[in-house]
């Protein structure tokens, strides 16, 4: 799971046989619009390959002015659907060119990386965009490696914004705590409920329900979608998390495209609001502090590993400290100062 190149400390295996020159050229082709060249980089990106830092931080000057929207919802709620509508949206399509905003996609599903249904239907959905530079969908394949799936969908999203885009959409399984940080790097989040979960809202974790800037009741065409934004509404009224802003619940048939107006503009209405009085300045900070503390964690444990702390030195160590032979404490505040000092012998 982890990236073992990072034992391995000189410079040219830091950028992975590829030069610093050669990486700022493939960043100047995407931001100029090559599909190529911004596959390229996020495949480098994704595998968290020792030239990503580089790559990022020459990404970086060209971010901030996109709008990210995380999409998230249980397995099979109509995420992928809806994205594919939302992207006509903004988009248009060549018939019928609308906003023509540029998007960008991510679906990021770790319960079905390349088989699953999903990624498939997103294949078939977004055909008709093929060869356009406006548009372009990815499919995170992997787990993220060393700072976990979030940091590497957050990075991805950064190349996304790079090569351009106006909209980033962020399509997640919102299930676990990975998850729901994903959703956290979004400017605006859509938690998707579907009628039949009744009773169900209330057992959706608390950390989603925190989330959620709009509420999406999906395939309203079933009955039961009274019933769920009922159950969204009765919740909102107990908490009180929210007094500036209480998220609207928005019906949606995303198959017939029902309803989907709809929520082009409650997300609009949300964006005014956010850039109203700072929000969404601050949001975004509060999005940076977490990832710079989870990216100085990647980072320090990349150091400690450099310096020797790779696994089998932890076997070792670990059969020492069970066997009594070493005091753990001692051991973990020499290793830290190892690190610190870049001494590594
Ligand atoms: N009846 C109905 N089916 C829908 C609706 N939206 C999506 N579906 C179907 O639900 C299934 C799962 O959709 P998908 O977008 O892949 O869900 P995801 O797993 O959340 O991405 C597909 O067969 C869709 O055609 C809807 O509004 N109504
Ligand atoms: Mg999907």
């Amino acid at each position: 799971m982890e990236s073992n190149s990072y034992n391995d400390a000189t410079p040219k295996s830091r950028l992975g046989g590829a030069s610093h020159h050669a990486i700022i050229n493939l960043v100047s082709r995407l931001r100029q619009g090559d599909t190529r060249a911004l596959a390229r980089a996020i495949s480098l990106v994704e595998n968290d390959a020792p030239v990503a830092p580089v790559l990022l931080s020459a990404c970086f000057p060209s971010t901030g002015r996109a709008l990210r929207i995380g999409i998230t919802g249980a397995p099979g709620a109509g995420k992928s659907t809806l994205v594919d509508r939302l992207a006509r949206v903004f988009h248009g399509t060549p018939e019928l060119p609308q906003n023509n905003k540029t998007v960008g996609v991510i679906a990021v599903d770790p319960t079905s990386p390349f088989t699953g249904g999903a990624l498939l239907g997103d294949r078939i959905r977004f055909q008709n965009y093929h060869g356009d530079p406006g548009f372009y969908a990815r499919s995170m394949a992997t787990r993220g490696s060393l700072g976990g799936l979030a940091l590497s969908t957050a990075d991805v999203a950064l190349v996304l914004e790079a090569s351009g885009k106006d909209v980033i959409l962020i399509e997640t399984v919102g299930v676990g705590q990975d998850e729901i940080e994903i959703a956290r790097l979004a400017d605006i989040t859509l938690v998707v409920l579907v009628p039949g979960m009744g009773d169900d809202v209330q057992s959706l974790k608390a950390g989603v329900m925190e989330i959620a800037d709009i509420f999406v009741v999906n395939k309203s065409d079933r009955e039961g979608a009274d019933r769920v934004e009922q159950e969204v509404r009765a919740l909102q009224s107990l908490a009180s998390d929210h007094p500036a802003h209480t998220p609207p619940v928005v019906r949606t048939t995303a198959t017939t495209g029902d309803g989907i107006e709809t929520l082009a503009t409650a997300i609009d209405q949300m964006q005014q609001w956010l850039l109203q009085e700072n929000r969404l300045s601050k949001r975004r900070a509060q999005h940076w502090q977490r990832r710079l503390d989870a990216m100085l964690r990647t980072e320090l444990m990349r150091r400690a590993r450099q310096n020797g702390f790779d696994a089998n030195v932890l076997q070792f160590h670990a059969a020492r400290i069970a066997s009594g032979q070493q005091d753990p404490w001692q051991l973990v505040a020499q290793l830290t100062e190892k690190v610190f000092s870049g001494n590594s012998t």
